[in-house]
């Protein structure tokens, strides 16, 4: 094995058999780090002072980033050495939060959630898991195996206040929710993008280093760029053609292009014909929405409607790709759904140019083609107002209602375990939700900041900074424009007193089921709170490579599963597992199977990662439907046709909120880094000329913002960058609340954008909440009028 820190006078080679981190000088190193700031996955070299990060550039040699950083990425070391990051453990004593050591925490942590789940049963644990889990190690490795061991159903995650919808589509579409295909942006004539903004967001469910310079070779090598949104955004200046969309119709305006398809007879499935059943079936479900029936909803006249269906079959390749605004709105899973049968109806999906099924290093080994289990929703349904289940998860919007109402059924939540996860402030109805959390028996969580969400916790576990974890990319991989794999090893060593996040995660995995892990023998031999946590990774190890050598199409079917165990390599209980991954995955070694094939030492062999190669169509192996095929119009979607239809006649009669991201930001967490704050990164509100005129509100001027959840004050923005009838307020602001510890955010802490929503608008398939569209009033702030007090 490698050392982590060996010194080095040479000059590394690029891709040579060395450490990911490598000495320079004495007292100042440079070490390669994977960016953890957004799904870029950006490689970084690192300037390393002591065990301070003191600069961030693009490494050049990455296989996959090639040297792009954005300013985020450069200000890794400020976000990294945050002062207020949490050091140790905090456990609440006499209602106060106060240091202590990690055993006190885990201790206080296994009696906590034992009282609950004795006497309440497990569902009265709620597991909440926020955004960072998909970019941390510990996210990826060590929640299954929470949910597994708790066995609650009260799982709540930031993909119902997210993407959701698309996994629900593809669910149904291809029987396998994480199956999503990725638009091909090196090499698509046309790309078609809705409600995404990848010059600020850097991209999402597709994960591009540099995406603002994919899209400009796009456009360098003759392709066109429509951008479809209600805001002029830096994206949108980009395009060819800009679409100012009415928030919350694009289902409409894809239907209405789909009809168009039809119609003209322009849809070519071409070599996807076999794979694919039920295009008539679709041709009659989108009758009636013509571009005429569609055009007054969307605000987009027919004559626009009909030239985007034309240009996307006419381009001889083209990806439509939707995002976050075309997901968390009231027509969200029918609108993920369209973007896929658009690109299925003009021959796109699974071929080069189009959108393409990635293939990551850490797929389970691919089964044969063949009939699956398919996709079901609303297996369960939530106890307050019985949300179907979507994924094994509840809406993160019926999180308060599930802690603070009592129905005849179930018990509440009384106990949350918290990973990474920010809900006070990225879901609707904070306040209410802030009450509800402070009104449970207890309260986990796994979190680098005291802020709006762990301020209630009643042991709160904090991670090292990212420059002390090692990271490897479990889930956006599985959403990359490119094939490759990257280990970074932690490039500096853990500091004295911290825990990895790994460790952090796998001992609450211990303490949380401490009345015994229910899976194995093995485990209940291990069981117990306070017991080695590499045990959580043995156990996992055991069970994996137990199936595997069952499964026919496994390279090691038929060996003997403690000798794969013994052959494993890594320092840790994470890197074994990493390890295991990669060499049963797809381009894996196998355990002796392909000599050549890639395993955790072939990775920390090459420092700059491992290219993999462009995306290859894939299908039908990874459909997982009941028929094998693509299954064009599945029931639950047709079953929601009918809601679109009737939204064919909705007009709003006011003003709508959208949100928007900014480039030196990052959902809640990052306004307390100096370098990533000011400027143009702050919450305001933006607004039309003649919308303010009407309101009259002058620029600067402060606003009061009123929604069916409450109502919030921000400055006022002016700008002709977003359409009439539309506004827009940034989100993960609201930094004012007390008994925080995040000084610089607390300077000037926005509003809470989501105060405006009660939760209880969603979209029904998936669960996920409307975030965007939704019906606000103004008033200047310095009038308050009568109506309005
Ligand atoms: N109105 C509106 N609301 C939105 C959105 C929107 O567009 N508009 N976007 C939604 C989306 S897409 C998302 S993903 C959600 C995000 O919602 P959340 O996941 O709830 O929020 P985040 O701010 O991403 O971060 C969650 C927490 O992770 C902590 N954290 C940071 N790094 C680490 C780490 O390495 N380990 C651990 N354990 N914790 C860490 C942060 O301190 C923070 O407390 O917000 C959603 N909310
Ligand atoms: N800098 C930065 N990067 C980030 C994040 C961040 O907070 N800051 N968050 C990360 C996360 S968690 C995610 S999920 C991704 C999200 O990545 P993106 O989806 O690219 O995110 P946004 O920038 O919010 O872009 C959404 C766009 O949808 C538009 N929109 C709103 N409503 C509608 C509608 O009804 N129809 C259409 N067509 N458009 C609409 C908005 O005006 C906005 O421009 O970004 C990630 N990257
Ligand atoms: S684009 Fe994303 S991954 Fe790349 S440097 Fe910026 S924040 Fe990091
Ligand atoms: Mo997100």
């Amino acid at each position: 094995m490698l050392g982590r820190s060996r010194a080095s006078t040479q000059p590394q080679p690029p891709g040579g058999p060395v450490s990911r981190t490598a000495d320079t000088t004495a007292d100042s190193r440079t070490a390669l780090r994977i960016c953890p700031l957004c799904e870029a996955t950006c490689g970084l070299t690192l300037t390393i002072e002591g065990t301070r990060v003191t600069r961030a550039r693009g490494d050049r040699d990455d296989v996959f980033s090639k040297g792009f950083i954005c300013p985020k990425g450069a200000s890794f070391g400020a976000a990294d050495g945050d002062p207020d990051r949490l050091r140790t453990p905090l456990v609440r004593k006499d209602g106060e939060l106060r240091e202590a050591t990690w055993e006190e925490a885990f201790d206080a942590v296994a009696a906590g959630l034992r009282t609950v789940v004795e006497t309440h049963g497990p569902n009265a644990v709620g597991i909440v898991l926020g955004n960072p889990n998909v970019h941390t190690m510990a996210g990826a490795l060590y929640p299954p195996v929470l949910l597994a061991g708790l066995g609650t159903r009260s799982v709540f995650t930031a993909s119902t206040v997210d993407q959701m919808p698309k996994h629900v589509s593809s669910g149904l579409l291809y029987g396998d929710a994480n199956l999503i295909p990725v638009p091909d942006l090196d090499r698509a004539d046309h790309l078609l993008l809705l409600g995404a903004n990848p010059l600020e967001s850097n991209g999402s469910l597709c994960t591009a280093p540099d995406f603002p310079g994919k899209l400009k070779a796009l456009k360098a090598r003759g392709g066109t760029l429509t951008v479809v949104d209600p805001r002029l955004t830096r994206t949108a200046k980009l395009a060819d053609r800009h679409v100012a969309i009415r928030p919350g119709t694009d289902a409409l305006l894809l239907a209405a292009m789909a009809y168009v398809l039809f119609e003209e007879k322009l849809v070519d499935l071409g070599e996807l014909a076999p794979h694919v059943l039920g295009a008539d079936e679709l041709a009659e479900a989108v009758q009636g929405f013509t571009p005429e029936a569609a055009a007054e909803a969307c605000d987009v006249d027919a004559g626009t409607i009909r030239a985007l269906a034309r240009e996307l079959a006419a381009a001889p390749t083209a990806a439509v790709y939707g995002r976050i605004g075309s997901c968390t709105v009231p027509h969200g899973t029918l609108a993920s759904w369209l973007v896929d049968v658009l690109n299925v109806l003009t021959g796109n999906l699974d071929r080069p140019g189009g959108a393409l099924f990635p293939l990551s290093a850490t797929d389970k080994t691919p089964r044969p083609a063949g009939p699956g289990h398919g996709f079901q929703l609303g297996r369960w349904h939530s106890r307050v107002s019985g949300h179907p289940e979507a994924k094994g998860e509840l809406p993160l919007s019926a999180l308060a209602e599930e802690i603070d109402t009592a129905t005849g059924e179930g018990t509440p939540v009384r106990a949350v375990i918290a990973v990474a996860a920010n809900p006070v402030l990225s879901a609707p109805d904070g306040d209410r939700l802030d009450k509800a959390l402070g009104s449970l028996d207890f309260m986990v969580s796994v979190d680098p900041y005291l802020n709006e969400t762990s301020r209630h916790a009643h042991v709160l576990l904090p991670p090292p900074p990212p420059s002390q974890a090692p990271h490897f990319d479990f889930a956006f991989n599985a959403f990359a424009v490119r094939n490759q794999a990257r280990y970074s090893p932690a490039a500096v060593p853990l500091e004295e007193g911290r825990m990895a996040e790994t460790e952090i995660l796998a001992r609450l995995v211990l303490a949380a089921t401490d009345w015994g892990l229910p899976c194995s023998s093995e485990a209940e031999s291990l069981g117990k709170h306070g017991a080695d946590p590499s045990a959580v990774d043995a156990m996992v190890i055991d069970q994996t490579l137990g199936k595997a050598v069952r499964e026919a199409h496994s390279p090691v079917y038929g060996r003997d599963p403690g000798e794969l165990a013994a052959a494993l390599t890594g320092g840790t209980g994470p890197e074994r597992r990493l390890d295991m991954m990669l060499r049963l995955g797809p381009y894996g070694e196998g355990f002796g199977a392909r000599a050549d094939g890639l395993t955790l030492e072939k990775l920390l062999a090459h420092p700059h990662g491992v290219d993999l190669g462009p995306l290859r169509p894939r299908l039908p192996q990874p459909l997982k439907t009941p028929s094998g095929k693509v299954e064009l119009l599945p029931g639950p979607i047709a079953g929601d046709l009918p809601r679109l239809r009737e939204a064919l006649r909705e007009r709003p009669d006011g003003l709508v909120l959208v949100g928007r991201r900014h480039l030196r930001s990052n959902n809640s967490w990052l306004h307390n880094v100096p370098a990533l704050t000011g400027g143009t990164n702050r919450c305001t509100l933006h607004i039309h000329p003649d919308d303010a005129a009407r309101v009259g509100i002058a620029d600067g001027d402060a606003v009061r913002i009123k929604g069916a959840g409450g109502e919030v004050t921000a400055p006022v923005e002016i700008t002709d960058a977003i359409r009439r009838g539309v506004v827009s307020l940034p989100h993960g602001w609201g930094h004012d609340r007390p008994g925080t510890r995040m000084s610089h955010a607390a300077l000037d802490p926005g509003a809470n954008v989501n105060q405006l929503l009660d939760g209880s608008q969603l979209d029904p398939l998936s669960g996920n909440a409307v975030l965007n569209g939704v019906p606000v009033d103004l008033v200047p702030a310095l009038a308050p009028t009568a109506a309005t007090l």
